[in-house]
């Protein structure tokens, strides 16, 4: 009886969103843009005993306002998180994030900074591989993206360890 309820009440919920989304202008709702778009996403190579990866991307958030990535997903892990680099005892640590915000503009997970964490790989990721990437957003959208496996290039930058 509650499910029903929850329904219920996201029914109205969707119902007022669609309400003011009916409100813009004709002229935009010619083309249901995303709000979210996904940029130069890739992974980054690991032996093929690893179990985890990280993955890169550049999430660009064409909208008027912050939006929450609520779940993510991928068949090749058996779970994805949001990590940050964190600085703690002159080391660089990994700092799981649980409430993600993506800003208006640009948000750019890069090496030595944020990254999706792939974890415990259901196979090995190869040079070139094409990897699946679903984030669900508070807006009702699903991005779905594909991140290319790139080779590592020795940098000086803090081993990613698990
Ligand atoms: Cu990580």
């Amino acid at each position: 009886m509650k499910g029903c309820l929850l329904a219920g009440a996201l029914l109205l919920m969707s119902g007022a969103v669609w309400a003011e989304a009916s409100a813009v202008p004709a002229k935009s709702l010619t083309s249901a843009k995303p709000q979210i778009i996904a940029r130069d996403a890739w992974v980054r190579e690991v032996p093929p005993v690893s179990p985890a990866a990280a993955l890169f991307v550049t999430l660009h958030n064409a909208g008027a306002k912050a939006v929450a990535i609520t779940k993510m997903s991928s068949p090749v892990a058996e779970r994805v998180e949001w990590h940050d680099m964190i600085m703690a005892d002159g080391h660089m640590r990994m700092s799981q994030r649980h409430v993600i915000e993506l800003p208006v503009g640009d948000t750019a997970l890069a090496p030595g900074a944020s990254h999706l964490m792939l974890l415990n790989l259901r196979q090995p990721l190869r040079v070139g591989d094409s990897v699946p990437v679903r984030l669900s957003l508070a807006n009702g959208e699903v991005l779905a993206l594909n991140a290319t496996v790139r080779a590592t290039q020795p940098n000086k930058q803090a081993p990613h360890e698990h």
